[in-house]
Formats: structure tokens, sequence, C-alpha cells
């Protein structure tokens, strides 16, 4: 447990009262969407920036204190979890739009910023930022760059790191490093801008960052589609990027659907029952985009893939179609889920999930399992619901057993046991189902050369050692 002197020392460094250590805020900054570890952190310190982030770390470096990075805390594998004593940096008072330049079409961002607030500010300027998920009202830009967060609109934009043009970020020794200056050209040796996306503050914190913008979509448009089985939904996939560039290719199952239509405040998007449905969107930017889209709708039914679909014809229809499928994780939280969020390359993906699904219904015939994801992307989230009799603790316990049957699957497949969720705490000790041992030695070797104390979010990514 850190001092009480040194937590003292701690409310020297930054502004009054950013300090805390009340049970309340030790119990919300303590904890993630995960909500599996209970939270313990000692105390959480709102720095205002970089010079105070620094002071923070060079505080720990000297004290031994472990340090967690808080953004919105909407991450789903106990990444920004303290339940060990920790203080955690929060950024929520780092959250400004700090610049943006209309020839570069960047914006310069603090970690606070909320990943909306970005949004909103690109379309202000008759831009977009299109990285996109169900949590972008409380997610925060420096753990969307610390966890490389995806979401919906990989497909055409990629990934988080596809739109980080330069970091400022301070490393577990207390530097502050500016990589990349923004540049879009950098032929000067190592990008270590790119080991910081997706490092979930293992080697240091992002103290701010220049994001890219794209153009602004034309008339996005949303078709959500009934197929027979699982399979039919690949050769629509391949028939329609054919034909369009597709913004988002989803799915999810009839099991989803029905909790979704539960709520009673999203219409059914038609009558027809189908086991599954592919929801995917383009820019119907002329009406020969808008006919393609439709013809190859007709061509899929004609052979025998679609059962039944339709095409949003206004910008409400587009949003009550996307509710379908952006609203079901928060749905089903309901249920306590046990998650899981693996991929593989997109043409194995049939096989794939039909050997998990055998595994986990092979297993556990009596639980609800709803499968959805970003099926585009070769990105399958599978959700096993926990029954209303069930205990929270037995309930996790069984499903952790099936946990090494599922991962063997997913190295059968050379596939990742994490697409987009992270590693965190909830998959550390898998890691080498997707990571050589000669790879795990390389990664432990780089956090030691950023983080020397190991102060930096340790326990995460790799166990405590
Ligand atoms: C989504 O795609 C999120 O909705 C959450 O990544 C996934 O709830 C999940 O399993
Ligand atoms: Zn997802």
């Amino acid at each position: 447990m850190t001092h009480p002197a040194v937590i003292d020392e701690l409310m020297t460094l930054v502004d009054p009262g950013k300090v805390l250590t009340d049970p309340a805020s030790l119990e919300a900054y303590g904890k993630d969407w995960t909500k599996h570890y209970p939270p313990a952190p000692t105390a959480i310190v709102f720095p205002k920036t970089a010079e105070q982030v620094q002071a923070i770390v060079k505080w720990a470096r000297r004290n031994q204190v472990a340090l967690v990075p808080s953004g919105g805390r909407t991450g789903l594998s106990g990444a920004a979890v303290a339940a060990n004593g920790e203080v955690v940096v929060a950024f929520d008072y780092m959250n400004q739009i700090l610049g943006f330049n209309e020839f570069d079409r960047t914006v310069v961002c603090q970690p606070g910023v909320i990943t909306r607030q970005l949004q909103q500010f690109a379309e202000e300027q008759g831009l977009y930022y299109p990285v996109d998920f169900a949590s972008s009202g409380s997610s925060q830009v420096g753990g969307n760059i610390g966890t490389n967060a995806g979401g919906i609109k990989v497909i055409r934009y990629g990934m988080t790191r596809n739109w980080v043009a330069g970091l400022k970020v301070v490393t577990g020794k207390g530097e502050l490093l500016e990589l990349n200056k923004d540049l879009i050209k950098n032929a000067t040796g190592y990008d270590l801008r790119q080991l910081f996306i997706g490092a979930e503050g293992t080697l240091g914190f992002v103290v701010e960052a220049t994001m890219r913008l794209d153009r602004a979509p034309r008339n996005l448009t949303a078709m959500v589609l009934g197929t027979p089985d699982f399979d039919a939904i690949m050769p629509v996939l391949h028939a329609f990027q054919g034909k369009l560039d597709l913004t988002a290719f989803e799915f999810f199952s009839d099991k989803g659907l029905a909790k979704i239509l539960a709520r009673g405040d999203v219409p059914a998007p038609f009558e027809t029952a189908c086991p599954f449905y592919a929801l995917l969107e383009f820019e119907a930017s002329t009406e020969e985009v808008a006919n393609e889209a439709l013809a190859t709708f007709e061509h899929c039914v004609e052979q025998g893939w679609v059962l039944d679909g339709v095409m949003s014809q206004s910008e409400t229809q587009l949003k009550n179609l996307w509710k379908l499928r952006e609203y079901l994780s928060e749905t089903i939280s309901h249920w306590t889920p046990y998650k899981n969020d693996i991929s593989v390359t997109v043409s194995k993906v049939p096989d794939f999930l039909r050997d998990i699904d055998a595994i986990v219904s092979e297993h556990y015939p009596d639980y609800e399992v709803v499968w959805y994801g970003h099926i585009g992307d070769g990105n399958l989230h599978l959700n096993i619901l926990k029954p209303d009799s069930m205990s929270k603790d037995a309930f996790f316990a069984s499903c952790a057993k099936v946990n090494k049957w599922v991962f063997e699957i997913v190295e059968r497949y050379n596939g990742s046991i994490s697409a987009e969720h992270g590693v965190g705490m909830t998959k550390r000790d898998y890691l080498g189902y997707s990571r050589s041992p000669e790879e795990i030695a390389c990664m432990k070797a780089i956090k030691a050369v950023f983080d020397p104390d190991g102060i930096m979010n340790p326990g995460k990514i790799f166990a405590l050692e």
C-alpha cells in the first residue's frame, strides 16, 4: 500500500483537489466495463498538462508506485482496471481540442477528448472521423489509441492506428517523446508511434495526439439482409464487395435480434424470420450506386443466399437499422455475458465459426449463445449469456473452462484471441495462443526499454512477474 506521505507528495504535483481517495471515486475509476475484478486503487489523479503527467510518472518511479491510465473505461479486457492498489491517472481534464489544420486535415487532441466530440468537431469542419463504435459517446481518444480501437467501419477505414498522424507520449521513464511529427512520409527508422498504439498504456501514456480526418461520406445507406444459414453470409459479402465500396459489413444472429426487439424501442427490419442477418452500408452517392446495390440484392435472393431484406430510404431508417447491431452489446449486458472477441482471415470465417459453435454447444447445451460481429473483418463476438439461476462466479468459472478449446481452434486457424478488445487482464494468460514465445520475449524487451521500473499499467498484456 502506498504510504499516505507519498500521496501527499502526489497532491503537490497537480492542481488543488485533483487527487481523489474517497471510496466512490476509487470504485468508479478502478474499473472498466469488464467488472470481473473488484477495483482497489489507492488514489485517482487528474493531470491537466503533459508536464503534470511527467511529474506524476517521475513521482511513481521514485516511490515504486504502479500507474493505471484511465480514459472512458469502456474497455472489455480489464486493461484500465486498478485492482492492486495502483494510482489511476485519469485524463478527464485533458479534454480539449487544441488545433485543426484544414490542409493537413488533422486535429490535435488531448487524450481525454471523447470520441464523439472528435466526430462532431470533424463534422463541423465538413469532414469525418471514421473510427466508430457503440461506446463512442464515452470512450476517449487516449484510450482508443491505447487499445487501437476498431469498431464498425474498419472494413473501409481500418483501425485507430490508421488515423494517428502523430503522438506525444510520456514514457515510463518520465520522458516526453514527440513521435512522427504528424508527417505522412517519414522514413527515418523505427516508427515508435506505432509501438504506443495498442500498447494499453504499458509503455507510456499518450498526452497529445494528432488525428487525421477524411472527407465526409455521401448519403450513407444501409441494408439488412436475412440469410438462411451462416454460410450464405460470405457469398453475400463477396457479391457486394465486387460491386460496391462497403463502409460496413456486420452480422448478428436471430437470438441477438430477438433481444433487441424485446426492448420495444427498435423496429423489426422485416417480417421474415431468418437465422442470421447481415448489415451492410455504402455511400449511395449516385442513383447508379443505389441501383447496383438493389441488383446485387436481387442476385443474392436468386442464388438463395438471402431470404429477405430492406434498404434504408432516410436518415431515420439508417439509424434504426444500425440500432439492430449497435445496441446488442449493451442490451445483452443484462445477462452478464461471458465474452470472447476473436478473429481469423475472412475466407476462414465459416469453418471457424462452425468449429467454435460446435465446441460451445457441446459443452454448454443449456447456455444461450449470441453471435454477432464485424464479419467483413473476420472478427466475431461470441457472447454466452448467464442463466438467471446461476451465480456470476459459478458461470464465469464454467465458461473459463471452454476458453482453452476455443483458443486451440483460434490457434489452429492462425487467428487472434483478441481481435479488437485488447489483452488487458482477461486475455493475458492466453497470449501464447496468438503470439510465439520469441515474439512475447521481444515485446517484454520493448517494455523494459520504455518502462524499466515496470510501473506503467503492470499486469496488463503480460502477467505480473
Ligand atoms: C461491438 O462490436 C463491441 O459491439 C462489443 O465490440 C462486443 O459486446 C461485445 O462482445
Ligand atoms: Zn466489436
